[in-house]
């Protein structure tokens, strides 16, 4: 009897310590697959890595994360709007700190604005826009915020920091429109510095504009509205932080006539802006 009590308990013992072992191995093998994944799941692990063979050994894309501050990782959202002409909207593309100091800076020194003129490509002021604006100069820049701005126009949009243009900025009241119009230049002038305009980066420092929209009339099939009209073509409503990235130059290398594009009527709020035109080469 005795020993049979002593069989079972034997019996007990044996499938109790096998249990506690069998969890610890358990758990011990639950840390390795945590510690080699981290939080991320087998799938993203895989397809970090494949994109990690771009990098030297040991680096993540993620290691400097100033880099994704400044381009704004994780809150530009791209919504291509057009193939031909190549037109791309990229929503939150500023900070609303951003928006609000290029209109600080540039609302002392506003002038009428003008046009280039096609014969002496001087600027000139003409009807074909009404608004007020002006450039930051080369010491503006440097500044972090600019700096940071004109980075992430560069990364973008792909085109060299030293192909682009001083920052222009414009503000539009009642009634102020742009007629249509190409940003590439006709003149021979202005080709001599960076050649000819490949690009516009076009940003959104204001919000509640009535109209205001940057129209491209040789764009898709549809409708779409300009100024309180409905016209033909496409346009892109001005949102605050947003910015509508467009192409000058078709694929083949040339001019591209369809770029033509306008700043539709403003018919309530102010409407301001900031543009970046890039160069086929640096301006510097
Ligand atoms: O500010 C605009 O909406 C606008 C529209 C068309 C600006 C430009 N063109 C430009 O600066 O080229
Ligand atoms: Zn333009």
């Amino acid at each position: 009897m005795a020993s049979g009590i002593k069989i079972v308990f034997g019996l007990l013992t044996f499938v109790t310590v096998g249990m506690i072992i069998g969890a610890l191995f358990q758990l011990a093998f639950i840390h390795k697959l945590e510690d080699s994944y981290g939080t991320e799941l087998p799938s993203l692990k895989r397809l970090r890595s494949r994109n990690d063979r771009y990098l030297p050994r040991g680096v993540s894309h993620w290691t400097n994360d100033r880099d994704a501050e400044i381009l704004r990782l994780g809150y530009v959202k791209p919504e291509i709007v057009s193939w031909s002409p190549r037109i791309i909207v990229l929503h939150n593309f500023l900070s609303m700190e951003e928006c609000d100091y290029l209109r600080a800076i540039a609302r002392p020194r506003l002038q009428v604005s003008t046009v280039v003129d096609a014969k002496t490509g001087k600027g000139v002021k003409s009807n074909v826009r009404t608004s007020s604006g002006m450039f930051l100069s080369h010491e503006e820049r440097k500044y972090p915020i600019i700096q940071g701005i004109e980075k992430r126009i560069s990364v973008f949009s792909q085109v060299p920091e030293e192909n682009g243009e001083l920052v222009q900025v414009l503000r539009y009241e009642p009634s102020q429109f742009y007629k249509p119009h190409h940003d590439y230049f006709s003149d021979t002038f202005n080709l001599r510095r960076g050649g000819q305009r490949v690009a516009t980066m076009l940003m959104y420092l204001s919000d509640d504009v009535e109209g205001g929209e940057t129209y491209f009339p040789l764009a898709g099939e549809g409708e779409c509205t300009c100024g309180g009209k409905i016209m033909k073509g496409i346009s892109v409503k001005p949102a605050k932080g947003d910015a509508v990235l467009f192409w000058s130059m078709g694929l083949d290398g040339q001019s591209d006539p369809r770029s033509i594009h306008g700043g539709c009527e403003v018919l309530s709020g102010e409407k301001w802006s900031a543009t970046k035109w890039m160069r086929q080469r640096s301006t510097f």
